[in-house]
């Protein structure tokens, strides 16, 4: 327990000094407020090298406000009026639904967080990510690193990438690993095409490389990722719709927006082309961030309108209740919902979440979390990892997801570098290894919508319904509100409801 409170501030990059430490380590749910803490100290671009007893005292009172919120409605039986009876629309079919859960992390999450359990985590990640590479044609016949000797041309291995650097002369040095050993991979500037693929590369993916070797130096031809081939076109005879980053009791989330985009889909909003993309409509996936939570960041109190995490799920369920009861709706957790952060993050647990739960239609899956929309195989992920990608790569940001995506497919891990602002719980099993090639990818978090087709998957990003807050003004993130993708029988639409 206590050795689990030390990894993850040594993995945040933080120390921490005795005092500060024995104080955690007594509070109740230290593990918690372990992570509370650390994401405060990240959120808030604090510098600090030690953390010690007078910052945590600035953090404890600064969240005095929340914890005296928490407790409150721990005593106060929930008094709001929610309506889990859906209202009646014109739209109601009586349709089938052939729905099912592929993935789901909820009930198979098991760590302890001890060391060995982070290199049997990496070891199942390279392990996964090993296997795709194995069945490569153009990586038969690859070899383990330390049976490759000096002076050889045709060169084939399978590693993970421990580190990427650039050398004086503009070159790229990637340093991989296997089983038996290490060895260091050139990639020469002058070869264009390769050296914009090696600006791709993160640290922590599983690649194959193809080369060849002069002396000592490895110098790479070609890069090979896990990928995945191009997939058929299923036949799709209903509409699915995506949203995500709803942030429902902050004092910026789009209420009216909402309340249209909710009339739209019950039929009662839009020209007749909208009303017959609602008509269609089976499934709505929601993919985290339903509500803004509570704590996730300094004084988070000051835009909150609702400021008690049950009450925020009590207005969530009133929302979502209001929608036609023959559309199955699909929730995964973000970073903001009641769920640890680490990933992969469980399902909603019903205690905070009980009135969502009371929805009849409603269905609670993991993050990530795959699931089955009528033979649609559908892989959600709140995208996290995309703050990482956007740091890492060259010409990817928050604006074009699309390009992340792409490139999450290609490598099959949804959040390949460990360690920075995406945090990765040590399962015994990495359950962010893309496993089964989606129809269609979901993501969120970024607040910025984005769609692409990628060898026939459809790569969405399904933006947001709250407006720009204080804190996406200091990193000059502007929202894309209010506009919802849809899968309208096999065709992407967007629809507007600012
Ligand atoms: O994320 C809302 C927006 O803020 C989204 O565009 C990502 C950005 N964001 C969130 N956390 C970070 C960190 N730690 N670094 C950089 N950018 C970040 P939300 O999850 O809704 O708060
Ligand atoms: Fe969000
Ligand atoms: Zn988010």
């Amino acid at each position: 327990m206590s050795d689990d409170i030390i990894l993850k501030f040594t993995n945040a990059n933080i120390l921490i000094n005795d005092k500060a430490y024995e104080r955690i380590r007594n509070h109740e749910n230290c593990i918690k407020f372990t992570e509370s803490l650390i994401e405060d100290i990240i959120y808030s671009n604090q510098d600090i090298l030690i953390l010690t007893e007078e910052i945590l005292d600035q953090y404890l009172e600064k969240n005095v406000l929340k914890e005296k919120n928490q407790k409150v409605s721990e005593i106060i039986p929930e008094s709001v009026d929610i309506n889990p009876t859906v209202s009646q629309s014109k739209f109601q079919t009586g349709r089938p639904f052939d729905f099912h859960v592929i993935q789901d992390t909820t009930k198979k999450s098991y760590t302890s967080g001890e060391v060995k359990d982070f290199i049997t985590y990496f070891n199942s990640r390279y392990k996964q990510l090993y296997n795709i590479l194995d069945k490569r044609r153009e990586l038969k016949d690859h070899r383990p690193i330390n049976r490759i000797g000096k002076n050889e041309e045709a060169i084939k291995l399978i590693g993970m990438v421990n580190d990427i650097k650039n050398t004086k002369n503009g070159h790229k040095i990637i340093e991989l690993e296997d089983e038996t050993g290490d060895t260091n991979v050139l990639v020469h500037n002058e070869n264009h095409q390769l050296y914009e693929k090696a600006e791709k590369i993160v640290r922590d993916e599983v690649i194959g490389i193809i080369g060849s070797k002069k002396g000592t130096l490895l110098i790479a031809s070609d890069i090979v990722q896990p990928g995945v081939p191009r997939i058929d076109e299923k036949p799709m005879d209903f509409s699915a719709v995506f949203i995500s980053d709803v942030h429902i009791g902050s004092s910026t989330f789009l209420e009216d927006a909402f309340n249209r985009f909710i009339k739209w889909i019950n039929g009662d909003f839009g020209d007749d082309n909208q009303q017959e993309i609602a008509q269609d409509v089976k499934y709505l996936v929601l993919g985290g961030d339903t509500v803004d939570g509570i704590g996730i960041y300094p004084n988070q109190e000051k835009e909150l309108t609702i400021k008690d995490i049950y009450e925020q799920y009590d207005e969530a369920a009133r929302l979502l209740g209001d929608i036609r009861s023959d559309i199955k709706i699909i929730i995964s957790p973000g970073n903001h919902d009641a769920v640890r952060l680490a990933e992969p993050q469980p399902a909603l647990p019903e205690t905070y979440a009980k009135s969502l739960y009371e929805l009849k239609n409603a269905e609670f899956v993991s993050n990530p979390g795959v699931v089955s929309l009528d033979g649609i195989n559908t892989l959600i992920y709140h995208g996290r990892s995309f703050d990482d990608m956007a740091m890492s790569v060259k010409g990817f940001s928050h604006q074009r997801t699309d390009l992340v995506m792409t490139e999450l497919i290609e490598k099959r891990h949804l959040a390949p570098i460990y360690g920075e602002r995406t945090p990765l719980a040590s399962e015994y099993e990495d359950h962010l290894v893309i496993k089964e090639v989606p129809d269609i990818f979901h993501t969120g978090h970024v607040h910025i919508n984005a769609y692409k087709r990628h060898k026939g998957i459809h790569l969405i990003n399904s933006g947001t319904f709250q407006s720009q807050t204080e804190f996406q003004k200091i990193y000059n993130i502007v929202p894309t509100c209010a506009e919802v993708p849809v899968i309208h029988r096999g065709s992407f639409k967007l629809l507007k409801f600012a």
